[in-house]
């Protein structure tokens, strides 16, 4: 009778290549999920790195810029397409998930490869195993060298740990391939007798039990023992008033209500985009923390957190900061209340010898951007910022200290800065050596966020549906929003006085209502008069620009 059991004919008595690699494939899945579970646990536990992810970011830094970005524009396509959640942290989840399913593919590859080669040659599976350990091993424990910066555990040990670990998952391929070929290997080379007791079935399903079982134990054990590494600060002398936005902002006075579904003006700081090169945010211990300011100074400065808060007067500015890869209507964009120092400030007291012309600044990350004096001689809101909505900046967002560019997209704009050095010479920063604008000033964008169709109400006899937004232009302000609906004419709204002249402005137009489909659209005007750029262009290189639309289906309310 010819059970499935009979079927299971050893593999080296079989004399196609395919069931090895087949079963090498398998092998590799079961061996290197616990081994991504394995490295979270290190994490976790000890601060050892996460090994997917400093592979996706050293990937990230050393691929060439265009592969990069178009994996990213890509995301963010898909993300905005399939309304897969708020832009930003969809994609950095989509990041992780990707790193992670690459070093599991890497290790199904790497497992077919092994128990090929392995069929055809009759040798010990244990030196080709620890071969196999190394040559995957040694590159990644070299990239994550290179990329990690989250890691609290000593990089020598770090190192020894990937490569152990790796060493580890090698022998275990040994190991399977021993037992799956039934044979017993002596170290010369020769091998004697079957391997008795368990057939390669239940062999598999142990294996894969083992696998799920150090899986669900390491993912729990992580996640216990994971003590979120989260910043605690002390911001000595600049007591942080948790403060209740809405009734403190500048313009509470004024009178407009956003149509409903309107964005809130002032985004709660948690609420903020995130976008930034890497995995996980560097963390920066606030207390040891000093900025080096030198180069072309005559008296250069090492700042720390509270020289840079207690010895310099504090400014503070409402902004509307956007991320150039923000696509029309997008949300990779927000507002809140930033304080720091001026940088003509710091500039004045560090004494700038004559041939500076440059800031580089350097970031955590290893990100890094050159800001022109002339620009911050120019604007003395450009600021070394350490408070958001009155508290240290969030780590996520660049703690202990970001610049902040009025009219610059966020590219422009590092975080986690630490090192200035004042320079002669310009060097292009690092989205622009990938590809993006130089200069990067952000474009005027309008966009319709809501046509409150739930909102409908009467006035005098007339149905209107209140229409609502934001339009933003950097710094130049926003004169005139118009909307246009379906081949009408352009109608203007009426405007909410903008927290500052850098934020956003929340726009509003109650359309006399008309039953069917319609489609809005919007276009703004700069401070000084000038039209938005109606002509679509897409993120890259330099922002999105074009009309913003939204379509509804207004139905006449029934009567309650
Ligand atoms: N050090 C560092 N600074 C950075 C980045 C980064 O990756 N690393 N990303 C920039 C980009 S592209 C944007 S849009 C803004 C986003 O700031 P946010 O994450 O606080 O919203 O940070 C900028 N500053
Ligand atoms: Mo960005």
């Amino acid at each position: 009778m010819d059970t499935p059991r009979a079927r299971l004919t050893p593999l080296s008595q079989s004399n196609s290549i395919l069931p090895h690699i087949l079963t090498g494939a398998l092998i590799g899945l079961l061996l290197t999920v616990p081994l991504v579970i394995i490295f979270y646990v290190g994490d976790a536990l000890f601060g050892l790195p996460f090994v997917p992810f400093d592979v996706l970011d050293w990937m990230a830094r050393n691929l060439p810029g265009g592969l990069l970005t178009f994996g990213i524009d890509t995301m963010v396509s898909v993300i905005r397409t399939f309304q897969l959640g708020e832009t930003s942290s969809t994609a950095k989840l989509g990041e992780h998930t990707m790193a992670i399913t690459g070093m599991i593919v890497t290790g199904v590859v790497a497992g077919a490869a092994y128990f090929g080669v392995l069929s055809r040659r009759s040798s010990s599976p244990l030196i080709p195993g620890l071969i196999l350990g190394l040559i995957v091993g040694v590159p990644v424990a070299l990239m994550s060298r290179a990329a990690n910066f989250t890691a609290t555990a000593d990089p020598i040990i770090s190192f020894l740990w990937i490569i152990g670990a790796f060493l580890a998952w090698g022998a275990a391929f040994a190991w399977a391939y021993t037992r799956l070929n039934g044979k017993k290997y002596l170290t010369d080379g020769s091998y004697t007798a079957e391997v008795a007791g368990i057939d390669r079935r239940s062999f598999l399903i142990r294996v894969g039990g083992a696998a799920a079982t150090i899986t669900v134990v390491g993912a729990g054990l992580g996640t216990l023992f994971n003590t979120q590494k989260t910043q605690t600060v002390t911001v000595q002398d600049t007591p942080p008033q948790p403060q209740n936005p809405a009734s403190n902002l500048p313009n509470a006075a004024d009178p407009l209500v956003p149509a409903p579904g309107t964005r809130p003006e002032y985004t709660p700081v948690e609420d903020h985009y995130r976008i930034d090169i890497s995995s996980r945010p560097p963390l920066i211990d606030g207390e040891t923390y000093k900025l080096p300011i030198h180069g072309l100074v005559d008296n250069p400065l090492d700042l720390s957190l509270s020289d840079i808060q207690n010895s310099y007067e504090s400014i503070e500015q409402y902004v509307t900061l956007a991320c150039i890869s923000n696509q029309l209507g997008g949300d990779l964009t927000s507002t809140t209340k930033w304080t720091g120092v001026s940088f003509q400030k710091l500039l004045a007291d560090a004494q700038l010898q004559p041939d500076a012309r440059y800031l580089r600044i350097t970031s955590a990350d290893g990100f890094d951007e050159t800001v022109d004096i002339n620009l911050i001689n120019q604007d003395e809101r450009i600021m070394l910022t350490y408070l958001w909505d009155d508290q240290p900046l969030p780590q996520r967002n660049g703690f202990p200290l970001r610049i902040y560019i009025p009219d610059r997209y966020g590219m422009k704009q590092p975080k986690w800065i630490t090192d200035i050095e004042v320079v002669a010479e310009y060097q292009e920063g690092y989205w622009v050596r990938r590809g993006w604008d130089e200069v990067a000033r952000m474009n005027t964008t309008s966009v319709i966020d809501t046509v409150a169709v739930d909102s409908v109400y009467e006035a005098d006899g007339q149905m209107f549906v209140p229409v609502g937004g934001i339009a933003h232009a950097g710094a130049r302000g926003i004169s005139k929003v118009e909307v246009k609906v379906d081949d009408g004419e352009w109608i203007e709204a009426d405007l909410r006085a903008p927290l500052s002249e850098t934020t956003w402005v929340i726009w509003r137009y109650d359309w006399p209502f008309a039953e069917g489909d319609h489609t809005f659209y919007v276009r703004a005007y700069e401070g000084d008069g000038a039209l938005q750029v109606e002509t679509f262009a897409p993120v890259r290189p330099s922002g999105a620009t074009g009309i913003h639309s939204r379509s509804a289906s207004l139905e006449a309310p029934t009567e309650a």
